[in-house]
């Protein structure tokens, strides 16, 4: 297994200016990951460099500048396309998770009708529950949801899907368990009824290499802010002849070929998507990010991620009157960690381990009907990136036993 070296590491760290800071004089320890992850120089500069030496719209203007930000506009299309094995015409730029999937949702709903079933999970976080839900509401829809085990995995033998499964809406790792679900799985079933495919990859796509080839999903959303890009860009995926055939959820500017007083013919894919002055500087910054997460390499990634979950699992075990949520498996998480201190609410855990310069979140985790399903008010979660490293798992699991202190 290649992991990412001590040496490499501290390299590495150079690149995030914002780890050398100091939180109430001490070291930042930044476990926050999977809220936002920090953001390296190179894609900082890229976006600096686009304000400072070639700022304008892109498609529209005929001079010099507006061609160089419309080149770099779409080369970020292509790099970020690429690096979930897309087309370049089915990478739809978006505001991030939630819009890629509020667009969906909303453009898939022209071909729902009374009594058509969504089926989601019992483990969404809000962006992949609420449009669905809302929508089904107003349309006279029926949301099923597959359950989950106290473990937080999957009864997929259970599974409600039927006839009337119009769509199956899944995240491929869970925010707030860890759970990675077995998506390819659970492709093959809601193809086999018929049923479109979504994957919610905002906790994936930053972790591991996705493939939307190989998985087979239809849809594909997620944030560039997870995955060291800036917030306010993120994508969605779309299989080419469902995007063609899907109405346009904006429309304006941009996203025409020809306007009459009385029709309108959209633009080709993905701009027919894209309507208005684009989010540029969140694009090149995206492409940034997608650049340096290919030099560090997705299984790289991975490996460390998963080598810092078994550390973070076997760490906070240790540390008394602590219950971890989600699988008992590493292999089976993402790398991130939901846990509690017993009678201890998880504000006041995340807030006394703020005081030592931990960064980390404490509450819902926009996940409140799992929360309530569990009995659950909240949790404290840990969760880790590339740049994370043993002994700070060792330095959150000491000051826990300190945090116990102060209740005792
Ligand atoms: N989860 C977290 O701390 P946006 O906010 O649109 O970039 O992503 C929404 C979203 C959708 N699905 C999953 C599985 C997510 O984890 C998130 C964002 C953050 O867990 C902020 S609530």
């Amino acid at each position: 297994m290649v992991t990412i070296t001590e040496s490499k590491m501290e390299k590495l760290r150079e690149d995030f200016p914002i780890l050398s800071r100091r939180i109430h004089d001490k070291k930042l320890v930044y476990l926050d990951n999977s809220a936002t992850t920090q953001k390296p120089k190179q894609v900082i500069d890229a976006i600096t460099d686009y304000y400072t030496k070639y700022n304008s719209n892109v498609h529209r203007g005929l001079h010099k500048l507006s061609e160089e930000a419309t080149v770099k506009f779409e080369e970020a299309h292509n790099k970020v396309a690429k690096f979930i094995n897309s087309d370049s015409q089915e990478l739809i730029f978006t505001k991030g998770t939630t819009e890629s999937l509020n667009l969906l949702a909303y453009s898939l709903l022209t071909d729902l009708k009374k009594g058509d079933e969504i089926l989601l999970t019992q483990m969404e976080h809000h962006s992949n529950l609420v449009p669905w839900q809302q929508l089904a509401k107003r349309f006279e829809l029926n949301l099923k949801f597959i359950e989950i085990d106290k473990d937080g995995i999957l009864n997929l033998e259970n599974n409600p899907i039927n006839n009337k499964t119009k769509i199956v809406s899944v995240a491929h790792t869970s925010n707030f368990l860890g759970t990675i679900n077995p998506v390819k799985e659970i492709g093959k079933i809601a193809h086999e009824n018929n049923a479109l495919f979504v994957v919610d990859g905002a906790q994936s796509v930053p972790h591991m290499p996705v493939d939307v080839k190989d998985l087979d999903c239809d849809f594909l959303a997620f944030s560039a802010h997870k995955m060291l890009g800036p917030t306010g860009i993120g994508a969605l995926y779309g299989k080419k002849e469902l995007l063609e055939k899907m109405h346009p959820f904006n429309y304006g500017g941009d996203m025409i070929l020809e306007v009459k007083f009385d029709d309108t013919k959209f633009n080709n894919l993905p701009w027919k998507f894209e309507a208005g002055t684009p989010n540029i500087a969140g694009a090149i910054g995206f492409g940034a990010a997608v650049d340096y997460l290919n030099k560090i390499g997705m299984e790289n990634i991975k490996n460390h991620g998963l080598e810092l979950t078994k550390h973070a699992m076997r760490r906070l075990n240790e540390v008394k009157n602590l219950e971890i949520y989600g699988p008992l498996r590493a292999d089976r998480r993402g790398p991130l960690v939901s846990f509690n201190l017993i009678n201890i609410h998880p504000h006041d855990t995340t807030s006394l381990l703020d005081d030592y310069g931990i960064a980390v979140r404490g509450g819902h985790h926009c996940a409140m009907p799992t929360m309530k399903l569990m009995n659950l008010v909240g949790s404290t979660r840990a969760s880790f990136y590339f740049y994370n490293t043993k002994e700070e798992i060792d330095y959150l699991a000491s000051t826990l036993d300190k945090v116990k202190g102060v209740f005792k």
